[in-house]
């Protein structure tokens, strides 16, 4: 609420996109969003915002005028203090942002992901064989507690070189860090109760005694021992992997489950193609995007088609809305997985598009494929229950009922 004069000429909204109801339901109010213009005021908290494809992907590739330093969320830095120290990737500009990117895209390399495949796809397969056991003795299995939560936090700590215990305390760290985009609401205030007690855990693991030798945390130490960053600076590096790497994924794994059990005409395809699982995958962060937004702030005076934004303000990018846009995707409300939705927003863009996208996409690809190999049906066995969160569209409960095949 910084400022209540609505700019002339820019349709003001009403909306709150960080209210129970909306995130409960996003998608009519991203569609009255798209409709009222390409770029709007949200009166709610005076900021502008953009809904559309075209101008969400303009503001993220335009990273002169559209800064990170500011913060990507509703605070802005320059006027309020950080919820947790800055992230020197996520909340930095070049030239700082270069020289951290450089050393987390290295890591995180198509070239590592040949090396963790081995590893990634085993566990890929066990699990479903466990998952599936328990379906069948039980009835039914929850896709969420028992899938998607459980995949991310062995596969990528195991990469990272954390040890086993705790780690559950990184899907609460990564609930509050993804509502700390977000106003400082209910949600905001009830994770940041839920992670005091984690916190001291989170920071002592990001430090390198915790880190096991050769993995993509010692990596990072590694960087600093050869001089591109400082020693003070690693552990911080090491903090986005723990921030960023399991939150995202389990809710991407997560909804490409809640997508295929609610079209059995698109998991057939799947069942029957299982090389369909990485375009499937692609399709479920398109059609339900784990991240929904992200903000900038404008360095300068800056024009959004065509209208005038003056500097120091932020910006809301609905990447989510941007994926459903009907001006860049044809009938944008159908779950297809034959779509190849190049270009959606799910992983940003620009230079700060998603470091870990191949990392995700591997992830993604190896839990749809081991279910499509074990399971002829997936269907709902009750409501689907959501985790609300001011970024991040997250399930709770995702009950299932499968036939094996
Ligand atoms: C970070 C960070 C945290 C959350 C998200 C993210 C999507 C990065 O700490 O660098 O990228």
């Amino acid at each position: 609420m910084n400022d209540n004069t609505i700019p002339a000429g820019v349709p003001a909204v009403d909306i709150d996109p960080f209210s129970d109801a909306f995130l409960t339901d996003p998608y009519a109010d991203h569609e009255r969003m798209r409709e009222a213009g390409p770029v709007i005021w949200l009166t709610k908290y005076g900021i502008y915002a953009t809904a559309r494809h075209a101008e969400v992907r303009a503001v993220l590739n335009d990273h002169e005028n559209y800064i990170s330093s500011a913060g990507v969320g509703l605070a802005n830095f320059n006027k309020e203090a950080p919820f947790r120290p800055k992230s020197l990737i996520l909340e930095a500009d070049p030239p700082s942002h270069t020289k951290a990117r450089a050393i987390l895209a290295r890591i995180l390399s198509p070239k590592t992901v040949m090396q963790i495949r081995e590893a990634f796809q085993q566990e890929a397969e066990q699990l479903l064989d466990r998952f599936v056991a328990k379906a069948a003795e039980d009835g039914q299995v929850d896709g969420v507690t028992e899938l998607s939560e459980v995949y991310p936090l062995k596969v990528f700590p195991d990469a990272v070189g954390l040890e086993a215990e705790g780690r559950k305390n990184l899907l609460l760290y990564g609930n509050m860090v993804f509502n700390s985009f977000g106003p400082r609401n209910e949600l905001l205030r009830k994770s940041a109760e839920l992670v005091q007690p984690v916190t001291q855990w989170i920071m002592e693991h990001c430090s390198r005694e915790h880190l096991r030798p050769g993995g993509f945390g010692d990596m990072i130490f590694q960087a600093a021992d050869r001089g591109e960053i400082t020693q003070e600076e690693a552990p911080m590096l090491v903090r986005s992997f723990l921030s960023a790497g399991v939150d995202t994924t389990v809710n991407g794994i997560g909804n490409a489950l809640l997508c295929l059990a609610q079209n059995p005409d698109q998991y057939e395809k799947l069942r029957a193609d299982p090389t369909l699982a990485r375009p499937a995958f692609e399709e479920a962060l398109r059609y339900e995007s784990a991240v929904q937004t992200f903000f900038r702030t404008t360095a300068r005076d800056v024009e959004l088609a065509g209208v005038k934004i003056a500097e120091g303000h932020k910006v809301l990018t609905f990447l989510a809305a941007a994926n459903r846009d009907a001006r860049q995707w044809p009938d944008p409300d159908r779950f297809d997985i034959t779509r190849r939705p190049t270009g959606h927003m799910a992983f940003g863009s620009g230079i700060h598009g998603c470091v870990g996208q191949v990392v995700a996409r591997l992830e993604g690809e190896l839990i749809l494929t081991a279910l499509a190999k074990r399971v002829k049906t997936i269907e709902l066995a009750g409501p689907p229950t959501r985790r609300l969160n001011n970024t991040l569209r997250a399930l709770s409960n995702l009950p299932l009922r499968l036939v094996t095949a």
